[in-house]
């Protein structure tokens, strides 16, 4: 006879959090939001950690290498998405890890004989007034000299005249050789008064340029994640179909943590992926598992030997697999029970293993019922498609700007992979879509959507009298809510101002 569960599952907004006594040093300044991202033994330090919760989801619409720096430099991580080829994801883990914070590599470049008029139509598809003048045109090719807006009067000179009459020669430039450290270069910057800091290897081709404005900016990031290299934490997606091919050459490129994508991880393919990860590179490659609900899920995987175990199905705001299956679990009934297990099998063996939520996540709030819960981390795609740094494209529809958003299991992704069930020789070809192409509203700059919802985070937490992810762990009142008092959550009985107020 089937189980029956003896409660319907639930999601996060029929939840809310009751506050506790908050203490004068309970402030969001004194929060500390870092958290184990890998498994570790009763009274060691994971091998991997993070200064907050958050990873970005492992989709085409999200993760490449330019969220996963964004968010890096924030200090979460990003999953690359492993919808592409082993090359492709492979050179987007490599320019996360070539990645150094002050140090950008010129991506306006032209060729000595190339004229003004060729400045004029870089400056206007680029919209960078510094330009490298190098041998090829290429960003390190041989370094010849520099054009700023400072070298020509649009007005004055002819649009034919040749790059070399008024561009400032190497021989004028103040340049600095590779190896030099950022705060030297910004020494430099500041010695000199100059705006960009040309980086040269010893043959003189171009390196890097180094810009006073980015000074300012790296002053901004002080939760940087980065290895022991200072190299920026980057994660990857891999398949149970190609890793044998996939992993090797990820961990080849620097990726730091792995992650088994799938929209249900309870199988056997999954536990001979972990196998074959674990066996080939033993501990020094981390791996997460997922996607499971329940305990027993959960504990196959942990026994497969994962390292984190991610949790959710059919929740993600493009996922229709509960429409098209029948498949999934609410949410918070989810992270509950597998936060349940997670305690048990701690207790038992003294290893923690780092639980992730993932997938509809929409108010801040959630986040905070998320760990609450006993989640360690939350992954989150809807969220961070909304940013300049996702790869969506950013349109305007109906008046708004909106970014392109869609599910790994939609036509769109194609990647039939995370869905079918690992059987190598068929072919992956569509049988029917999980996921949807959608529009979501364009939010702006990773950084300050993400400072804004920590802040929140952090307040929330104050209220429950938590510094710490442990201790709201430990000391969280929640509460289930009646669908009035939801209602009572919102603003109501009044005219609002602004009919459009989202939050
Ligand atoms: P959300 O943050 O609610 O947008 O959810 C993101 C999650 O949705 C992903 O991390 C993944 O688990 C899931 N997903 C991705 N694609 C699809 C799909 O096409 N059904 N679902």
């Amino acid at each position: 006879m089937a189980y029956y569960y003896d409660q319907p599952s639930r999601t996060f907004s029929e939840f809310l959090l009751v506050p506790n006594l908050t203490t004068k040093e309970c402030i969001p300044g004194n929060v500390d939001l870092r958290t184990p991202v890998t498994k570790f033994r009763r009274g060691e330090t994971p091998a991997l950690t993070m200064n907050l919760p958050v990873t970005s989801a492992v989709m085409q619409a999200v993760s490449d290498h330019n969220m996963a720096i964004a968010l890096a430099k924030s200090g979460g991580i990003s999953f690359i998405y492993g919808s592409q080829s082993v090359e492709q994801q492979v050179e987007m883990v490599r320019r996360v890890k070539k990645f150094k914070a002050g140090f950008v590599l010129s991506d306006s470049n032209l060729r000595p004989e190339d004229t003004l008029k060729d400045v004029l139509a870089l400056k206007a598809r680029s919209g960078h007034s510094t330009i490298a003048i190098t041998d090829n045109g290429e960003p390190t090719g041989k370094l010849m000299g520099i054009v700023t807006s400072r070298d020509y009067r649009e007005n004055r000179l002819p649009q034919e005249c040749p790059i070399t009459e008024f561009m400032t020669p190497l021989s004028a430039l103040i340049y600095a050789q590779e190896g030099i450290t950022l705060t030297e270069a910004n020494d430099m910057i500041w010695d000199h008064k100059l705006n960009c800091l040309p980086i040269v290897n010893s043959s003189g081709h171009l390196v890097h340029l180094v810009f006073r404005k980015d000074y300012d900016s790296h002053q901004e990031y002080p939760l940087e994640l980065h290895d022991s290299n200072k190299q920026l934490i980057v994660g990857a997606g891999i398949n149970s179909r190609d890793y044998k091919e996939r992993v090797p050459a990820l961990v080849e490129a620097g990726a730091d943590v792995l992650c088994i994508d799938s929209s249900d991880g309870y199988s056997e393919w999954q536990a001979e992926t972990i196998h074959y990860i674990k066996e080939t590179f033993g501990e020094t490659v981390k791996v997460g598992a997922g996607n499971v609900v329940d305990k027993e899920g959960f504990l196959y995987l942990v026994e497969a030997g994962a390292d984190f175990i991610k949790v959710g199905i059919g929740g993600g705001s493009i996922c229709i697999t509960r429409e098209q299956k029948g498949i999934g679990r609410g949410q918070a009934s989810s992270v509950i029970e597998v936060a349940a297990a997670r305690q048990e099998y701690y207790e038992q063996t003294g290893i923690y293993v780092p639980i992730c939520s993932d997938g509809g996540i929409v108010h801040d709030y959630h986040i905070v019922l998320a760990l609450a819960m006993g989640a360690d981390f939350v992954m989150l795609g809807r969220y961070f498609a909304r940013f300049d740094e996702s790869p969506g494209r950013k349109l305007l529809v109906g008046g708004n700007f909106v970014k392109e958003y869609w599910g790994e299991g939609s036509s769109r992704a194609r990647n039939w992979q995370r869905y079918d069930f690992g059987n190598a020789d068929k072919e992956s070809k569509l049988e029917f879509e999980e996921g949807v192409d959608s529009f979501i509203p364009y939010a702006g700059r990773l950084k300050d959507n993400l400072d804004l919802s920590i802040s929140k985070i952090k307040s929330t937490m104050c209220n429950c009298g938590a510094l710490t992810i442990p201790q709201l762990q430990e000391h969280a009142k929640i509460t289930l809510v009646s669908s009035t008092t939801i209602y009572e959550g919102g603003a109501h009985d009044v005219m609002l101002k602004e009919k459009d107020r989202t939050s």
